[in-house]
């Protein structure tokens, strides 16, 4: 089994760490399918005051992510792992989906680095280093770190061991097409006047698997 690796790169690593070691990232850590490191960004910064950011050339609000810290601290990660791979979170990116999730997922020992950028933006040039811009939807964060998460979470579920059954991502919600779960119930049978489908209780497995076809909602595209 080939572990995935994330290694985030963050000015708040304490925003990240209370997610990742609860439920089932801790359990995947736990159980060696995947490694979160953290690089502090501020250690790569500038001077006395270990700055990262800077004004904009041409003027403007704000500050942005200064190219000398970013391309340090990736070139860091890299000198160990070259084949690392660099995700940039952004709203201008590409929108993140259950498809590209799964070839994350998919790919035998990776690593990808994760740049949260904050304040106002970043660097153009910054783009020149990284592989993926990613986007959460169309809604603009003050930073990376939640997308961090998502896609992290997103990616890491896919993978075998995960989740409760071996195989409950890859048979249930989202992976095979694009489906997202049937319905489910559970007891009591009468909740407040509110019953569970009679389907469900008559032990005919082939009608079950039909009616839960049939009710299987689709992920939005
Ligand atoms: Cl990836 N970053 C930020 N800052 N805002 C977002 C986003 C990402 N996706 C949607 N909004």
């Amino acid at each position: 089994m080939s572990k995935i690796k994330f290694t985030i790169i963050t000015l708040f690593q304490e925003a990240l760490e209370p997610y990742l070691n609860t439920s089932m990232m801790w359990k995947a850590k736990d159980k060696g399918i995947a490694e979160f490191d953290f690089v502090n960004l501020r250690e790569y910064g500038l001077g006395p005051h270990k700055s990262v950011d800077d004004t904009p050339y041409g003027g403007g609000d704000g500050m942005l992510l200064r190219c000398e810290p970013v391309f340090n601290a990736i070139e860091d990660i890299k000198k160990k792992d070259p084949n690392a791979q660099v995700i940039l979170p952004t709203p201008a990116g590409e929108i993140w989906n259950q498809a590209t999730a799964r070839q994350f997922a998919e790919t035998e020992g990776a690593h990808y680095i994760i740049l949260c950028p904050h304040y106002e933006g970043y660097d153009e040039r910054i783009l020149s280093i990284v592989d993926y811009k990613v986007s959460l939807g169309k809604y603009v964060l003050t930073g990376g770190e939640l997308p961090a998460l998502i896609i992290i979470d997103s990616v890491v579920r896919l993978i075998p061991g995960v989740l409760g059954g071996e195989t409950s991502a890859i048979v249930e919600s989202f992976s095979d097409g694009d489906n997202i779960e049937y319905p489910q119930y559970t007891k009591p049978y009468d909740f407040r006047g509110m019953t569970v489908p009679d389907i469900l209780l008559s032990g005919n497995h082939g009608e079950i698997a039909k009616w839960r076809a049939a009710n299987s909602k689709n992920l939005q595209k």
